[in-house]
C-alpha cells in the first residue's frame, strides 16, 4: 500500500499542543503524509493563555490550494479544524469540493468549543459556518459542546448517559448520510470515549474506556488526528474510534501522573510509539 496522503487545514500554534503540532506528528507516525495547510499561525493556543498572537494566513489558503491543483495532487483524506475567519469556512467547502475523488474522506472537526463554551475566537457567524461546512463532510467528530452548537439547542439541555449520547449522534447524521463520532461521550461514570454513528453501515455503537478523572485540553485534535490516520489506512469508523480512544486515554493516564499544566495540551510525544506499528 502506497502512504496515504491527508490534507490538515488547522491552525499552527506555536505552544500548547493543538491541531498541526498534534496533527503532524501523529499522522507521520501512523505511517501517514500530512500537508498541513495552515490557517493562522498563533504563539499559543486561545485557552489559558492571555496575549497570544494571531497571523492570520486567509490569503494564502487559495493560492496554496490553487498550486496543490496544478501539481495534481490527491488526498485520501481532507481534515480540518480550527479555523482563523469566517471566509476560511467557505474555502474549506471549496477546497473540499475541489480535492474530492472517489473514495476521498472528508473528516471535519467543527472546532467551536469545549466544556460548555464557545472558544475566544468564534463568533456566531462562525458558528454557523461550521455547521454548514459540517454539511459536507463524510465523518464530524464533534465534542458535546459541539455537538449542542449543531442542534442548536443549550449544552445543559443535551440529552445524557448512552442513550443520550445515541440520540446526539443519529440526529446529526443528518438522515444516516454522514458519519458522526461523538466526543466526551460516556455510557456509564467510570468511562468515557466516543459515540459512532456509521453512515456505510447504519449502526450506532459506543466505544468506552476507563476515564481519567481530571479535564485535558488539546484531547480533541489528539482523538480526530488518530481517527484520521487510521480511516485512511482502511480502519472501520469504529475500529479507528478504538484506537483513538486508546491513545487518549494513554496519553490522559500519563499527562495526569506527570501533573502538567492544564494548558500545556496532553503530553503525547513519548507515546508516539503506541502508533507506529511497526515498517509495512
Ligand atoms: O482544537 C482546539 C484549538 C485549536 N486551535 C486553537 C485553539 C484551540 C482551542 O482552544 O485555541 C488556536
Amino acid at each position: 500500500m502506497s502512504t496515504p496522503r491527508v490534507a490538515a487545514i488547522h491552525d499552527m500554534s506555536g505552544f500548547g499542543r493543538c491541531s498541526l503540532t498534534v496533527a503532524i506528528p501523529i499522522l507521520s507516525a501512523m505511517g501517514v503524509q500530512c500537508c498541513p495547510l495552515p490557517t493562522a499561525f498563533l504563539s499559543t493556543h486561545t485557552g489559558g493563555f492571555e496575549g497570544f498572537t494571531f497571523l492570520d494566513m486567509t490569503g494564502e489558503m487559495p493560492k496554496v490550494a490553487a498550486h496543490w491543483k496544478s501539481l495534481g495532487l490527491d488526498f485520501q483524506a481532507i481534515y480540518s479544524g480550527f479555523l482563523g475567519s469566517e471566509r476560511q469556512i467557505g474555502m474549506v467547502e471549496d477546497f473540499i469540493r475541489d480535492f474530492r475523488a472517489p473514495g476521498t474522506i472528508a473528516v471535519v472537526d467543527p472546532v467551536m468549543g469545549d466544556h460548555g463554551k464557545v472558544y475566544q475566537t468564534y463568533t456566531p457567524a462562525m458558528c454557523a459556518g461550521t455547521a454548514h461546512l459540517a454539511e459536507q463532510a463524510d465523518v464530524i467528530t464533534p465534542n458535546l459542546t459541539e455537538a449542542a452548537l449543531l442542534l442548536g439547542v443549550p449544552y445543559e439541555a443535551l440529552p445524557s448517559g448512552g442513550d443520550g449520547c445515541r440520540e446526539i449522534v443519529e440526529r446529526l447524521s443528518l438522515g444516516g448520510r454522514r458519519s458522526v463520532v461523538l466526543t466526551g461521550a460516556s455510557t456509564a461514570p467510570e468511562l468515557t470515549g466516543a459515540m459512532c454513528y456509521d453512515a456505510r453501515t447504519g449502526r450506532t455503537e459506543a466505544v468506552q474506556t476507563r476515564r481519567v478523572p481530571r479535564v485535558f485540553y488539546g484531547t480533541g485534535d489528539v482523538f480526530t488526528s488518530v481517527l484520521t490516520g487510521a480511516l485512511v489506512k482502511g480502519k472501520s469508523l469504529t475500529d479507528a474510534a478504538g484506537e483513538a480512544v486508546e491513545f487518549v486515554r494513554a496519553c490522559a493516564e500519563r499527562t495526569a501522573r506527570i501533573q502538567l499544566p492544564l494548558r500545556e495540551g496532553v503530553d503525547f510525544e513519548p507515546l508516539l510509539g503506541l502508533l507506529t506499528g511497526g515498517a509495512p
